[in-house]
């Protein structure tokens, strides 16, 4: 088979990217794109799955319309958000968005009854308000006790598929219900939910073979040929796989999109009282890797001024609107859960600004400055942090997803942090999708090897450090908003 197939499904839009390996190249083709959002209904923030499923079948027909006849096919999605399934294989319920605040205060009421430090020491997850574990635990017992399985967005998109169930681990992880040192669910932790191991599938492996596509499916839609492969079904993990090797350089990672995920991938999980203290995540990759990050608000914060004003600008016209705006003249925590889902994000940030004395920002440029600046600043911070943590010095700063477009904020964060930026590839998720399949299918020994061969296949862009005036006293006007 040489045709590869990626469905990448982020929070704020989807795509079908058909890859093919020529002369050492990865070659890549969009041939399917699609919006995605969650939508409010009596109160409650939810994901249309049909919808996405539909998606996913259009993109199918038109690989077909392309002349694909036969492909390999990996999905991957954000994370933390499941589905349940009833005994009969059907899906119990709407898919809750991890931005539904249901969950507002439930980190809460879990962690009298079990701390934190055993959580972490188990697990060690971060404590994000929406981790599935947090959503499980709130979600309405009775719709929960009819639940066969429990399955995450992408293991769902994959059953409805093929009729495999499975629960993948870059995914599984994410819940904040897996065992470190077991690798499978922690029984005290699934106790705590009223729910056994049985609840869930068999967990399972990037790489894996799973299933053909079904037959009627196929039948019915006119699709190609499909072999599902067991990708890393948790879009951060595939991404950090189509990262680019960095041979002898000390590099540490930004998927950027609707999330920054910034840390480093480790052969070892670091679930120490530090890295607790200062909410450093190990979620499991693919090829026993794990992610050492941290969740930052990232372009969630911008694609929110982009709705508000109607979409009349793109994000390329937002961020040259900030490029001509003054720098650093109002900066935001980005992390503060007050951003997470706010009423009205324009606002919401005005009033940050306003609470902190600082100028408030008037317009839509100067918003998005404000945004901008802000982030590269949490890059500034969470980077120094980390290399703490990990006891390595990081020389070089490698942005991978939609936001390695964004020249502002990559010199930004370059000149802010005094590190090299290399920028590049946009597609990193889709890449890393596809790179587990060509490890499967073709003969490629590793994920170094197919590092190698994406970083020779796409333009990577380098911005240097350039020096800041008064950058001690940004610093501290900077460690005076961390501290709202
Ligand atoms: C990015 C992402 C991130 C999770 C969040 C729910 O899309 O998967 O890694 O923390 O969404």
């Amino acid at each position: 088979m040489f045709n590869h197939i990626a469905v990448d499904i982020g929070a704020s839009s989807g795509r079908l990217v058909l890859g093919r390996l020529e002369d050492d190249k990865i070659l890549l083709e969009e041939i399917h794109r699609f919006s995605n959002g969650f939508t409010e209904r009596n109160g409650s923030c939810f994901w249309d799955i049909d919808y996405l499923y539909d998606q996913i079948i259009a993109g199918l027909q038109k690989a077909k319309g392309c002349g694909v006849l036969k492909c390999t096919l990996g999905i991957d999605t954000w994370a933390v958000d499941y589905v349940l399934i009833d005994e009969n294989g059907e899906k119990i319920q709407d898919v809750y968005s991890y931005r539904d605040n249901r969950t507002e205060n439930t980190m809460e009421k879990v962690t009298a009854q079990i701390s934190p430090e055993e959580v972490y020491t188990k697990t060690g997850i971060q404590q994000l308000s929406f981790n599935t574990l947090y959503q499980l635990y709130i979600h309405d017992p009775l719709e929960l006790e009819k639940a066969y399985k429990i399955l995450m967005v992408p293991d769902y998109l994959y059953y409805k598929l093929s009729g495999h169930m499975m629960n993948e681990v870059t995914n599984a992880s994410t819940t904040q219900l897996l065992n470190l040192q077991t690798r499978d669910y922690d029984t005290d932790l699934l106790n705590l939910l009223h729910l056994k191991r049985e609840h869930f599938a068999a967990l399972t492996e990037p790489g894996e073979v799973l299933a053909f596509v079904s037959e009627a499916i196929v039948q019915q839609y006119d699709l190609p040929e499909c072999l599902l492969i067991c990708a890393a079904t948790h879009d951060t993990a595939s991404s950090v796989l189509g990262v680019p090797v960095q041979e002898g350089r000390s590099s540490a990672f930004i998927s950027s999109g609707t999330w920054s995920l910034l840390g480093v991938e480790l052969s070892h999980p670091i679930n120490n009282h530090d890295a607790m203290k200062a909410n450093y995540t190990n979620e499991w990759g693919a090829f026993g890797t794990y992610r050492f990050l941290k969740n930052v608000m990232g372009m969630w914060l911008i694609q929110e001024v982009r709705r508000l004003g109607d979409y009349r600008y793109s994000f390329a016209e937002l961020a040259e609107l900030a490029a001509n705006e003054e720098g650093f003249r109002s900066l935001i925590p980005c992390n503060h859960p007050r951003f997470l889902n706010p009423l009205n994000m324009i606002e919401e940030i005005r009033r940050a600004c306003l609470e902190s004395g600082q100028h408030v920002p008037t317009t839509i440029s100067q918003v998005a400055r404000c945004i901008f600046d802000s982030l590269a600043l949490s890059y500034y911070s969470y980077l120094n942090e980390l290399e703490e943590l990990t006891g390595t010095p990081i020389d070089v700063v490698q942005i991978v997803g939609g936001g390695s477009n964004n020249e502002l904020l990559c010199q930004l964060t370059a000149d802010v942090t005094g590190r090299e930026v290399l920028a590049g590839p946009t597609e990193s998720t889709a890449l890393g999708n596809i790179a587990v399949q060509l490890i499967r299918t073709r003969d490629i020994s590793g994920i170094h090897e197919v590092r190698k061969i994406i970083g020779n296949s796409f333009e990577i862009k380098s911005y240097l450090p350039r020096k800041m005036a008064n950058f001690k006293e940004l610093i501290n006007r900077w460690s005076l908003v961390l501290l709202l």
